[in-house]
């Protein structure tokens, strides 16, 4: 029923940085295919560096997709945030992310604005910091929508952003926004410090979630942790979520046997809460 995607870096990273597959787009478009998945989830930035016809092309040649489109760099590594005190600055993170949008347009694939939203200084000043972001990301969502393309935004717990960190908390606030390309990421690993009642969260949420990052509490691949998968697994199987579920994790111990062991680990229970879901006589 699901479709599965997965992180993958097309430039070096720390090992332990939670993107899975690294390397150039045949060596990740091939990697991904063998461990079974659907879709490619592109971890990058400066967007302007890659051949979207190089990536299509690579992707079609082993029948994948690209299912995202993560611009978490442009914060951590180019410094790019959406709630900066000065205009210019924030001007440069949007129009970072239009670039983002550009080759989304071209490779078919949406678009996470995450981490970029940075942390508000002063909670004085919370109104002021929140309308810096709705104005971003405003012209963002109506940039993208000319383009056919989706924008996520990641609920991401508080030690990484300091505003919108639950789900319930992220997904009324993209409703209050009012735009039809604009949908809610859900990340368990997040969820695994700002949530509860995981399948509540999940279902109450399903009308705007447009897309789900599985990483257990550890970072490492479903199942390597402490998070319980499967009230979220049965959350999105009862509301019928037909997104994308993509890892996101540290790729311990080899980066194909996290691809392997995550995407083996959430088919086993999509295949235990499709059972349990059916009728027993039926
Ligand atoms: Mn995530």
């Amino acid at each position: 029923m699901f479709k599965y995607g997965i992180s993958c870096s097309l430039e070096p990273q720390p090992v332990r940085q939670p993107v899975i597959i690294r390397g150039e787009i045949e060596h990740v478009a091939d990697q991904v295919k063998k461990a079974g998945y659907d879709a490619i989830e592109l971890f990058i930035r400066n967007p302007e560096q890659y051949d979207p016809e190089r990536l299509n092309k690579a992707a079609a040649n082993e029948g994948l997709e690209f299912c995202a489109i993560s611009t978490g760099m442009e914060f951590t590594r180019n410094g790019l945030c959406l709630i900066h005190d000065d205009a210019e600055q924030r001007a440069k993170a949007v129009a970072r992310l239009k670039a983002h949008i550009d080759l989304g347009a071209q490779i078919g694939s949406p678009v996470v604005v995450g981490i970029m939203r940075g942390s508000i200084p002063d909670f004085d000043r919370e109104e002021q910091y929140l309308g810096y972001y709705r104005e971003g990301l405003g012209q963002l969502c109506d940039y993208a929508k000319e383009k056919g393309v989706k924008i996520y935004v990641e609920s991401i717990m508080r030690y990484i952003n300091n505003y919108l960190n639950s789900v319930p908390e992220t997904a009324q606030f993209l409703r209050d926004m009012k735009k039809d390309n604009l949908f809610l990421h859900i990340d368990t690993h997040s969820m695994a410090i700002e949530d509860w009642n995981e399948y509540e969260t999940v279902k109450n949420a399903a009308d705007i979630t447009g897309y789900v990052h599985f990483s257990d509490n550890n970072r490492g691949y479903p199942g390597a942790g402490g998070v319980d998968f499967k009230p979220i697994m049965r959350a999105l199987y009862d509301t019928g979520y037909n997104g994308y579920i993509s890892t996101e994790c540290t790729p311990y111990p080899t980066e194909f046997e996290c691809a392997k062991r995550g995407l083996d680990y959430m088919k086993a229970l999509e295949t235990i809460v499709s059972i349990e879901a059916a009728p027993m006589m039926g």
